[in-house]
């Protein structure tokens, strides 16, 4: 690693295969398979291939959200892919998510299967699919979709911004901390704002916007995420704490959170899910 201070950016950037930090093993520049893997298929309509990272929580509360209404169709088998294992880079899954990342999602229920990827794009593909959780009046679509994909854009600078210089680093350097801090504030006030006039992100229902934002941000200011819940002073930002906390009282979205869990106390982790017995 060189020294930030005297380093000058060559001519043309190369692959130096030890910096990156905690994910140096993982991140490369370049897409694709790296082995040949086949997925498992289970019995349900919908594949899930994920881990119950931010991103993946989303999905997995959409579906015990859906359950929950009573949308039977909307089971799913939800498989664990090990992003620190480098799953992501094996021949099926890049044939489900060319990106290389979770979540992906595979609907075997249609004519030929479809796949979709981009956390964003499921959210919206089985809310359009299962008519809920998304307005049906154009005006209130309209602001719905704006904060989900307010929440799209935003949360990079709060993961791979933030989250990596403050946490993940294997050095900190000010001038990235600062920089993704007063973002992420900024961020955090954005929505402190909203929801000081509204119940929910878009107005008084929950909805696709309130699964995805509170995936992110939620668990910043509920679960002490990247170890920065002072430094970011995030119990300031009453209004996100008090939706933050009335979301997370929702029994299906604290299922949702265990699904193909593999940190935390070992009684909460479910790491493949086929049934709903297997959240106990
Ligand atoms: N924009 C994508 C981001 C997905 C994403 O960044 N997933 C991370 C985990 S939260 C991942 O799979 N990382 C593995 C890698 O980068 O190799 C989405 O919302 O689905």
């Amino acid at each position: 690693m060189s020294d930030s201070s005297k380093y000058t950016p060559p001519k043309v950037w190369e692959w130096d295969k030890e910096s990156g930090g905690k994910w140096a093993s993982t991140n490369r520049p370049i897409a694709g398979a790296m082995q040949e893997k086949e997925l498992p298929v289970g019995k349900h309509p919908h594949q899930l291939y994920s881990l119950a990272t931010p991103n993946g929580v989303k999905v997995t509360v959409m579906f015990e959200e859906l359950l929950a209404l009573g949308k039977e169709e909307a089971e799913y088998d939800a498989w664990l892919i090990r992003i620190g294992e480098g799953e992501q880079f094996g021949s099926g899954f890049v044939d489900v998510n060319p990106n290389s990342k979770i979540p992906a999602l595979l609907d075997v229920s249609t004519p030929t299967p479809t796949r979709v990827f981009e956390s964003g794009a499921i959210l919206f593909y089985l809310a359009e699919k299962f008519d809920a959780f998304l307005p049906k009046d154009p005006s209130a679509r309209a602001e719905c979709m704006s904060w989900l994909f307010w929440q799209m854009g935003s949360a990079p600078y709060l993961g791979g911004g933030f989250g990596h210089f403050y946490h993940y680093a294997p050095e900190h350097f000010e001038y990235p901390i600062d920089r993704f801090a007063m973002e992420v504030k900024r961020q955090l006030d954005v929505l402190d704002q909203n929801l000081a006039k509204r119940a929910y992100l878009s107005g008084d229902d929950y909805n696709i916007a309130d699964i995805a934002t509170y995936a992110w941000y939620g668990n910043l200011v509920l679960h002490n995420q990247y170890e920065a819940a002072e430094f970011l002073d995030v119990a300031s930002y009453k209004n996100v704490v008090r939706w933050a906390e009335q979301i997370e009282e929702r029994p299906a979205v604290q299922r949702g959170r265990r699904v193909n869990k593999t940190s935390g106390p070992e009684e909460l982790q479910v790491h493949n899910r086929h049934d709903a017995s297997d959240i106990s």
